[in-house]
């Protein structure tokens, strides 16, 4: 909760102002699923948080989503750089590995946070994806929604993953 997915999903969108997606301090305030869909490439998916003050429906509502959902590409795990795995992010992290679906952990708000801090969360993040997982990518996407920072990186990973990206056709010469 609040560690800034809808404003990830903003700086995505900094290109296409006219795409409202909404943030807010106070923590819980994306409430409902919402779908931004981008031309006929693909959907992007602002959730609810969870853990404290998380909408009481969220399980209700993400899990089978995130079970069933038959052309899930990727799921995106945001962890706040300043605050580092929670007991509720290790809780989300079981539940993607048994989805079994490739997924991405991303570490926001990295403007935040003295550089010591971030480092020793980085170190026990890696530990974790070291040992705890097997679905999920084994570099965290380092992010600063504020600044922009690793923002591109993201935009070209999407692309990629989405099958975006046209390649020259090479198989006629
Ligand atoms: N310093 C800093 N603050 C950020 C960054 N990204 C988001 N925030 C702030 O964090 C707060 C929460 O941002 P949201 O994007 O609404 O967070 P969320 O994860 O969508 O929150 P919920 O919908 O409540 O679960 C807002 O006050 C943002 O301005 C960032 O990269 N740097
Ligand atoms: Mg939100």
């Amino acid at each position: 909760i609040n560690v800034g997915k809808s404003s990830l999903i903003k700086a995505l969108f900094s290109l296409t102002p006219e795409v409202e997606v909404r943030v807010s301090k106070t923590p819980g305030h994306t409430k409902k699923m919402n779908f931004f869909r981008v031309g006929k490439a693909f959907t992007i998916v602002d959730m609810p948080g969870y853990g404290h003050r998380a909408p009481k429906d969220f399980v209700d509502m993400v899990e089978p989503y995130l079970y069933t959902r038959k052309n899930l590409v990727r799921t995106f795990l945001l962890v706040d750089g300043s605050v580092g795995l929670q007991k509720a992010d290790l809780i989300a992290l079981e539940m993607c590995e048994e989805i079994r679906c490739p997924y991405v952990i991303v570490v926001t708000k990295i403007d935040k946070c003295g550089s010591g801090v971030l480092l020793t969360n980085l170190l026990n993040l890696q530990d974790v994806v070291k040992t705890q997982t097997t679905s999920c990518f084994p570099q965290p996407f380092l992010i600063s929604s504020l600044h922009f920072w690793g923002v591109y990186l993201l935009r070209c990973f999407i692309a990629h993953v989405t099958g975006s990206i046209r390649l020259k056709d090479t198989s006629q010469s």
